[in-house]
C-alpha cells in the first residue's frame, strides 16, 4: 500500500544572477534576480516521490545513487510541505507520519554549473507538495532547498523577489512572461566542461558575500536597475536591450567572483573564447544578436532568436572542429513548465 507521484521539472537560467544571501538557513536572497525555463524535452530533472506506512525511513536516491535523507536542506522542503499540508488539512494525519522514497535523476552533468539543484529542488518539491496536495505557493518550499530553484516553478520568464521580511515570507518568485510571450526566443547550452566545480555555488557566495566590496555596489547601485530594464525589454520583446544587459550582468557575476577573497574563477579559456566570438558576432552583424551568460561554471548558456541557430551552430562547429558534436545541446524553446 503507497501512493507514488513523478514530475518533470526544468532548468533555469538567470540574466540577472542570484549571488549572494542574507540568511543562509532560509536562503534568502541578497537580490531579485531573473531568470528563462527552458523546455524540458532536452534538459530536465524527473523525481519520483513515494510514501508508504512500510517504509522504516526517508530515503533517496539520487541518479541511481543512495544519498543520506539527514542533508538539513531535504529535510527542510520534507518539514515545510508537511507544515503546509498539516495548516491547509489537505491530507489526514496518518498520512503525514508515513516515511518518503525519492528517486530523482538528471539528465545532463550534475552540480557542473547548469543548474542541476535548480532542477532537482523544484521538481522534488513540487512532487511532495503533488504527493501531499498542497495548494499554496511552491516557489518558497522549493527555495529551502536550493534558492534558484524557486524560480524553475515557473515556465516562461521568471523573477525572483529577494523580498525584505525576515521569515522570508515575500522571497517568492513569480512570472514575468509565459513562454507564449516570446516564442522567438531560444536557448542554445554549450557544454564546455561537465566535470564537478571546484568552488560550490553555497560556499562561494559566502566568500563573496563576507569580503567582495564590488558585491555591495552590484546590488545597491547595479541590479535594482537591470531588473526593472531587462523586465521591459522581456514585455517589450526588445532583444538587443535584454541581451546587453544579459551580458553586463554575467559578466559582473564573474567579476565578482574575482573581487572575493579568496578569488574564485569558474570561466576557462574556452569560456572567455565564446564570449569574444559572440562580441565579434554581434560587431559584424552590426546589431546585438546573440547574447551569453556563464553561471557558476564554464559552460555557455546562449540566447538568441530563432532565426540566428542555424548561422551560430555553423560558426561553433568550425571554430571548435575537435568537439563531440553531442555536446552541443540544440536551440532550446522556452516553454512552461510541466511541473
Ligand atoms: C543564478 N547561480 O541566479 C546564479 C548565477 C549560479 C550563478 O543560483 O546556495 O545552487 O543552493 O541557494 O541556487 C546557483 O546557486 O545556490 C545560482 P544555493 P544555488 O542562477
Amino acid at each position: 500500500m503507497g501512493y507514488t507521484v513523478t514530475v518533470v521539472a526544468p532548468v533555469n537560467i538567470a540574466v540577472i544572477k542570484y549571488w549572494g544571501k542574507r540568511d543562509e538557513e532560509l536562503i534568502l536572497p541578497l537580490n531579485d534576480s531573473v531568470s528563462a525555463t527552458l523546455d524540458t524535452s532536452v534538459m530536465c530533472a524527473k523525481t519520483s516521490v513515494s510514501a508508504s506506512p512500510e517504509f522504516t525511513e526517508d530515503v533517496i536516491w539520487l541518479n541511481g545513487k543512495k544519498e543520506s535523507f539527514s542533508n538539513k536542506r531535504l529535510q527542510n522542503c520534507l518539514r515545510e510541505v508537511k507544515e503546509r499540508a498539516a495548516a491547509e488539512g489537505s491530507v489526514d494525519k496518518n498520512f503525514l507520519s508515513w516515511k518518503v522514497h525519492v528517486c530523482s535523476e538528471n539528465n545532463f552533468p550534475t552540480a557542473a554549473g547548469l543548474a542541476s539543484s535548480a532542477a532537482g529542488y523544484a521538481c522534488l518539491v513540487t512532487a511532495l507538495a503533488k504527493l501531499y496536495k498542497v495548494k499554496t505557493d511552491v516557489s518558497s518550499i522549493a527555495r529551502l532547498g536550493s534558492g534558484s530553484a524557486c524560480r524553475s516553478v515557473y515556465g516562461g520568464f521568471v523573477r525572483w523577489h529577494a523580498g525584505s521580511d525576515p521569515s522570508g515570507v515575500d522571497s517568492i518568485a513569480t512570472q514575468i512572461a509565459s513562454s507564449t510571450h516570446w516564442p522567438e526566443m531560444r536557448a542554445l547550452i554549450l557544454v564546455v566542461g561537465d566535470s564537478k566545480k571546484k568552488m560550490s555555488s553555497t560556499k562561494g557566495m559566502k566568500i563573496t558575500t563576507e569580503t567582495s566590496e564590488l558585491l555591495k555596489h552590484r546590488i545597491k547601485h547595479c541590479v535594482p536597475q537591470r531588473t526593472t530594464e531587462i523586465t521591459k525589454a522581456i514585455l517589450a520583446r526588445d532583444f538587443p536591450k535584454f541581451a546587453e544587459i544579459t551580458m553586463k550582468d554575467s559578466n559582473q557575476f564573474h567579476a565578482v567572483c574575482l573581487d572575493s577573497y579568496p578569488p574564485f574563477v569558474y570561466l576557462t579559456e574556452v569560456s572567455h573564447t565564446i564570449i569574444e566570438l559572440i562580441h565579434s558576432y554581434n560587431e559584424i552583424c552590426g546589431e546585438t544578436k546573440v547574447a551569453y551568460t556563464f553561471d557558476a561554471g564554464p559552460n555557455a548558456c546562449l540566447y538568441m532568436l530563432e532565426s540566428e541557430v542555424p548561422k551560430i551552430f555553423k560558426i561553433i562547429k568550425t571554430i571548435f572542429p575537435s568537439s563531440d558534436p553531442t555536446k552541443f545541446i540544440s536551440g532550446l524553446p522556452i516553454n512552461d513548465a510541466d511541473v
